[in-house]
């Protein structure tokens, strides 16, 4: 017995792991293990030497036991500190950054312009993008056959509707729903489709940004106010604008406002097509016949509204030579506006 437990106690203090510890376990403390065994010696020993016997081995099971013990302690220890020194991270390196995106430079550009203009009391709204031809044309005062609709090559889907063709069709559709209830104070965002051809200013999908204000005395000077001040937001005070006298359907008097070419600073160059101008929208006060198509009377109501070019505030803003880059998702030119959201 005491070979055995010499032999044993150096066992559970070499022991490194709990396999090794449940192999003495096995060995020796286990119900068929050799301490075990001695207990079943007893019933050839002479009665008296029995207490004695039994005492002894009850003595060793209970010292190798709380060796046992002991050592099960002593390695789970040193299991989690090896654990723990094997697995530690140093929380005070630079984590790696997670790629995160970046809004579009044109959802930055029409969310600029819709805080504009959302402080001066204006409405969101949003119309659908496969329009009826009567709210992108008959209701613009644009007649079937008119020679008007020529301005705007369309992809028609069959003769009733369309892709829209300006955001002019959502104009349309909230005189209709503000039916001659005044104020109308909204803007309206979207996409365009036309059958253009892409160069560094066209595209055949855009996107434009439709205002419209009707009420009691509006004037054209309330129109070239509030496009004044969209374009100090929009460029800062040093870029120069300029009205143009135009003609559309849908307003009179019309307008169309250019901005100073980025590029060239004025002089012409080929985003300008020499020009030295960017033209950024179409105005104009809204045409009575317009007013009254949707029930407004418009010997007492008068109103104004504009079409922009998003993606040509856009270029001015950021001082892009080509429309093509919004489009062709290059991740160079898209994270570099992460710094403008
Ligand atoms: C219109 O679409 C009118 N509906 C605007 C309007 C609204 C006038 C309300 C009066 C009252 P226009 O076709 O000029 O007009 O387009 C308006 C603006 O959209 C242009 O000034 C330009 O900034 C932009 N635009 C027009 N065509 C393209 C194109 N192919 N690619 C990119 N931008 C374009």
């Amino acid at each position: 017995m005491e070979h055995i437990q010499h032999d044993v106690l150096a066992a559970l203090s070499a022991a490194q792991t709990k396999a090794e510890l449940d192999d003495i376990h096995n060995r020796y403390l286990s119900k068929k293990g050799i301490v075990n065994a001695l207990m079943t010696q007893m019933k050839d020993l002479p009665p008296e030497e029995k207490p004695a016997f039994g005492a002894k081995v009850n003595a060793l099971k209970k010292t190798l036991e709380a060796a046992y013990d002991e050592a099960v302690e002593r390695v789970a220890q040193a299991e989690i500190l090896n654990k723990l020194a094997s697995e530690s991270i140093d929380v005070t390196l630079p984590s790696t950054k997670p790629d995160v995106g970046t809004l579009h430079p044109l959802t930055i550009v029409q969310q600029a312009i819709e805080r504009y203009f959302i402080g001066m009391g204006y409405l969101v709204k949003e119309g659908p993008e496969v329009e009826r031809d009567f709210y992108n044309f008959e209701r613009a005062n644009i007649p079937q056959d008119h020679p008007a609709r020529d301005m705007q090559d369309t992809f028609y889907i069959n003769t009733e509707w369309l892709l829209r063709t300006h955001t002019t069709a959502i104009q349309t559709r909230m005189l209709e729903d503000y039916a001659g209830a005044t104020p109308v104070k909204v803007i309206c965002p979207g996409k365009v489709y036309r059958k253009d051809d892409d160069d560094a200013t066209h595209s055949h999908q855009f996107t434009q940004m439709e205002g419209l204000v009707v009420g009691h005395n509006i004037s054209m000077a309330d129109l070239k106010g509030t496009l004044e001040g969209l374009a100090k937001a929009m460029f800062g005070e040093s870029r120069v604008i300029r009205f143009r006298p135009s003609y559309f359907q849908f307003t009179e008097p019309s307008v169309e406002v250019d901005v100073s070419c980025h590029i060239c600073n004025g002089k012409g160059c080929s985003t300008c097509k020499g020009t030295g101008w960017i033209e950024i929208l179409g105005a104009g006060m809204v045409h009575p016949n317009v007013l009254s198509m949707a029930g407004f009377d418009a010997e007492k109501v008068s109103g104004f509204a504009f079409g922009l070019g998003v993606e040509r505030v856009a270029m001015l803003k950021y001082g892009i030579d080509d429309i093509r880059h919004f489009y062709t998702n290059d991740l160079r030119f898209l994270s570099a506006f992460k710094r403008f959201e």
